[in-house]
């Protein structure tokens, strides 16, 4: 499918989606969303994919909405602020929640507003030395959005997500690494090799049980103790039933590297 907004390519299991509008920092338009949860759609429907990465083109990963869209110059009327939310952010927060592979998000500049809060959505991110988040909502009278109120808390704590949210303050990656909001920082020029190596290494494990980790924790954000001991004895189950956990086992009593094939 081509795409206007988005780039999308698909090389040794990994399906990358770089978000490709870098005269506006990558800014979400409403196509530009449309496409990555088509790009998302294809890359869960399609068995040879295992891993992704999100990643943005030029010096920004994302600055969030277009302000433009939302507030037109001309004076034009802007679609509801609902209806952007709805339509732009909600379905690309559960795409990247629901997909049962591992999506890595290399942020390679500013992530802005709803920018900051679809890498928080992501499974594992990865952030160039010179990248910086910003909860940007709040210098224009807006709560965070893109699951923020719900990814923030939990990453940060209540404390830091709150100061974050109020003050709307510029945060390095290695402050944003430091309170665990993400995994990784590199080197600015190692970005895109480190982020590559770490989604094809992913492609090549027993994706299928990350897709299953991914369900459990998931399931983990709303459930007590008991419900969750239940959901790892369920999906343990059904990652024992893969023929990776097969290979994984014969592996390692044959003392070999085990071959895994995401099944
Ligand atoms: C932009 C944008 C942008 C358009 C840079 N839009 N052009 C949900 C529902 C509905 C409504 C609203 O929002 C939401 C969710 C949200 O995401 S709210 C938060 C929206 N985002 C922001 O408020 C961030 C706005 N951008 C910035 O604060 C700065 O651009 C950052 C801090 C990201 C980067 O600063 P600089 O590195 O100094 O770059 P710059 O400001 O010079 O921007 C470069 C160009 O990109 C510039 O255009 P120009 O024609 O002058 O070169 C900007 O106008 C454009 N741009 N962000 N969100």
């Amino acid at each position: 499918m081509p795409y206007q907004y988005i780039l999308f390519e698909a090389d040794q299991g990994v399906a990358t989606i770089t978000l490709n509008r870098p005269e506006v920092l990558n800014s979400f338009n409403m196509p530009m969303a449309a496409e990555l949860q088509g790009a998302l759609r294809a890359a869960a429907d399609d068995q040879t994919i295992r891993a992704v990465l999100i990643t943005g083109a030029g010096r920004a990963f994302c600055a969030g909405q277009d302000l433009a869209e939302a507030a037109p110059a001309d004076g034009s009327p802007a679609p509801p602020i609902a209806d952007i939310v709805r339509r732009t952010y909600n379905p690309t927060v559960r795409a990247i929640r629901a997909i049962e592979k591992p999506v890595v998000c290399a942020v390679n500049g500013v992530a802005a507003g709803a920018g900051a809060n679809l890498a928080l959505a992501c499974d594992v991110v990865i952030a160039a030395d010179n990248a910086s988040f910003v909860q940007a909502f709040s210098k224009i009278g807006l709560i965070p959005d893109t699951g923020g109120t719900f990814f923030l808390p939990r990453l940060v704590g209540l404390a830091r997500a709150t100061a974050l949210a109020f003050f709307g303050d510029r945060l390095s990656a290695a402050d944003a690494q430091a309170m665990g909001m993400i995994y990784r920082v590199v080197e600015a020029a190692r970005l895109d090799d480190e982020s590559r190596a770490l989604a094809r290494r992913l492609a090549t494990q027993p994706t299928r049980g990350f897709g299953l980790t991914k369900r459990a924790f998931n399931q983990s954000l709303a459930n007590d103790l008991d419900a969750q001991l239940e959901v790892e004895a369920e999906l343990q189950a059904e990652a024992a039933g893969t023929s990776d956990f097969a290979e994984g086992v014969r592996a390692f009593l044959e003392k070999r590297q085990p071959t895994f094939a995401g099944r």
